[in-house]
């Protein structure tokens, strides 16, 4: 059984957003033919954070992009995005949303924050989407969505160590590229570990 997971998806890492990953909008016309094909549940995660979440840089007297400790993780400090209830947290427009089975909020303990869809950046708390996955016997899921280098990477990583065997969309991702290797090592270590690296040409014709 397979899973499409689409990762944030939301207005904040689009251009135009207060965490805009670059070309983001690119995505969206493979996401709109990975909709198109046949798939047994579809999966959108959130970020879903409370306005005083820890991992914004306007909770400290830092700067973005600076790195602190949150509950013993590395965390890098991030502009205000993906506030709950904002305009910036809902689903960017131009793809049908009402395809969507199941929605995953992730990020909202304002305490630590959560890249991965499955489980916050401490590995402590699920988010419900194993245990969701586990229901509709799911075995094979399908990973497209923002931000290469940190919700997809820490999705896919985990869709590994759970056991799905895990494909990622290369032309349905794109990264933040903090520094400009990262979306490549994100990709490189995802490979490493398991994942099937696959084009939208491709899925169409397996
Ligand atoms: C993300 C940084 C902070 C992401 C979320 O969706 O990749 N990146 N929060
Ligand atoms: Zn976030």
């Amino acid at each position: 059984m397979k899973a499409l997971l689409l990762v944030d998806l939301q207005n904040d890492f689009f251009p135009g957003g207060t965490l805009p990953v670059p070309e983001g909008d690119q995505i969206i016309p493979t996401i709109n033919a990975l909709l198109d094909m046949d798939w047994d549940v579809i999966v959108a995660s959130k970020d879903w954070h409370p306005a005083n979440h820890k991992s914004f840089a306007s909770e400290h007297e830092k700067d973005v992009g600076d790195i602190i400790k949150l509950q013993g993780v590395d965390q890098i400090l991030w502009p205000d995005h993906c506030v709950q209830k904002s305009k910036g947290a809902e689903f960017y427009p131009g793809w049908d949303i009402t395809l969507i089975d199941k929605i995953v909020f992730k990020g909202t303990d304002p305490l630590i924050d959560s890249y991965s869809a499955f489980f916050d950046d401490g590995h402590r708390r699920s988010t419900g989407l194993n245990e969701f996955l586990k229901e509709y016997q799911i075995t094979d899921v399908y990973c497209a969505g923002l931000a290469t280098d940190y919700c997809v990477r820490s999705t896919v990583l985990d869709a590994l160590e759970l056991g799905y065997k895990t494909f990622v969309v290369t032309d349905g991702i794109r990264g933040v590229d903090l520094s400009p290797n990262d979306s490549q090592k994100a990709l490189d270590e995802m490979n490493r570990n398991g994942a099937i690296m696959i084009t939208l040409h491709q899925l169409l014709n397996e």
